[in-house]
């Protein structure tokens, strides 16, 4: 019997690790603890929410408090952190945010289990960041482990600094922490605000598809449930103080994508050709948009043996079928019905 706090379980990447972690593993007793922010759903986890080793903890990783007494409560053996602000554009707009969920939240987490795991032989701090923190890529080279840390949004700052307190916290206090850094997900569940996501949604409604600039930024796509699948593989049998790149050598540029999704719109919407590529608009550049981003994933590979599995079309194809099939889903959290139905919930218990 174990017991696995799972920080952003109702986010994008976290409600799929958490359905993976409740299913596959029924001696884990698996605690989502989620603020339930914009981008927090409950609603994601239908399926498991009655599980007997399910349990959900609304709360902010940034109280200090409310994150010890947890600790305290359920005794973790291990923690797997997703919980983040997550958006760039919104980390442009108001990174203070950012800072506080991921860089003080984050620490919150590390003082927690230090604190509480006198004996840490045993157990395993997770902490789940982005490619990001290695900056932008000109038109050769790929992100190793080794490359050095250059970020340069707000976002990718913060995700930058609550790395290395994961390390410093390794190498200080002996913490047992290991650190994988992935591009680009894609996949059911993720929240309208991100590119795919976005571009599917505005397609359906014949809005415009506002492209950054020239669309020639290079982005490095996996889906969700490939990432999920090396989460489980780093959380079980990765080093400790070690960091694994995941990628899904699956590079596109953007305006390429964008040309490829809207083609596949057109047929499933029953639209004439060219209909949806009539919807790009060019705007503005993103503030200091990374050029390009490419993981060599080739470490996670050789040492846990992971390899995505779906092929890029096969993974988009039923990505966009999930967005077609849950029109309510995407209505209700760009209104914010579903966080105030379960805020209501869980405020009033
Ligand atoms: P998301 O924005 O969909 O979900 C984030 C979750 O964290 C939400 O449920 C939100 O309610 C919760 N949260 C936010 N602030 C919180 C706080 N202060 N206390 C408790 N919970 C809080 O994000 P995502 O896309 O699922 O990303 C999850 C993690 O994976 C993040 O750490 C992100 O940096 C990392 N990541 C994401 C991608 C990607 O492409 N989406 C790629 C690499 C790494
Ligand atoms: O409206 C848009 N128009 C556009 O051209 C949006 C939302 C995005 N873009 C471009 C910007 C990027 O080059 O598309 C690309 C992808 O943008 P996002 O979906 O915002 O993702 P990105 O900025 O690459 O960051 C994502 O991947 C790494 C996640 O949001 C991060 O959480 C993750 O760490």
């Amino acid at each position: 019997m174990k017991n696995i706090l799972i920080t952003g379980g109702a986010g994008f990447i976290g409600s799929h690790v958490i359905r993976l972690f409740v299913n596959k593993y029924p001696d884990y007793t698996v605690v989502n603890l989620d603020k339930l922010t914009y981008a927090g759903n409950l609603e994601n986890l239908k399926d498991v929410e009655n599980a007997p080793n399910y349990v959900f903890e609304k709360g902010d990783i940034v109280d200090e408090a409310f994150v010890f007494a947890l600790f305290e409560k359920y005794a973790f053996d291990g923690v797997i952190h997703l919980a983040a602000e997550s958006h760039v554009d919104r980390s442009i707009a108001n990174p203070m945010e950012f800072i506080h969920t991921n860089v003080i939240g984050t620490v919150n987490l590390l003082n927690a289990a230090k604190t509480h795991w006198k004996d840490s032989s045993d157990k395993r701090f997770y902490h789940i960041s982005t490619d990001e923190v290695y900056g932008s890529l000109g038109e050769e080279g790929l992100f190793t482990e080794e490359t050095a840390y250059d970020p340069r949004s707000p976002y990718s700052a913060a995700k930058a600094g609550s790395d290395h307190f994961v390390r410093a916290w390794f190498h200080t206090y002996k913490l047992p922490v290991v650190i994988s850094n992935c591009s680009n997900n894609y996949g059911p569940n993720q929240f309208p605000e991100k590119l795919l996501p976005l571009f599917i949604n505005n397609i359906i409604h014949n809005k415009p598809l506002p492209v950054y600039g020239k669309g020639e930024n290079v982005r490095d796509w996996l889906y969700v449930i490939d990432h999920v699948h090396a989460i489980d593989l780093v959380y079980h049998k990765g080093m400790v103080g070690e960091t694994y790149n995941i990628g899904g050598h699956n590079e596109w540029k953007n305006i390429d994508l964008i040309r490829l999704l809207c083609k596949i719109m057109d047929i499933k919407l029953g639209r004439e050709p060219g209909t949806s590529e009539k919807l790009i608009t060019y705007v503005k550049d993103r503030a200091g948009h990374d050029m390009r981003y490419a993981i060599d994933a080739s470490k996670i590979q050789e040492e846990l043996g992971w390899v995505p599995s779906l092929q890029f079309a096969e993974g988009l194809d039923k990505t966009i079928d999930w967005y077609l099939d849950n029109p309510e889903w995407i209505k209700n959290v760009t209104s914010g019905e579903y966080q105030n139905y379960y805020r209501e919930q869980y405020e009033n218990r």
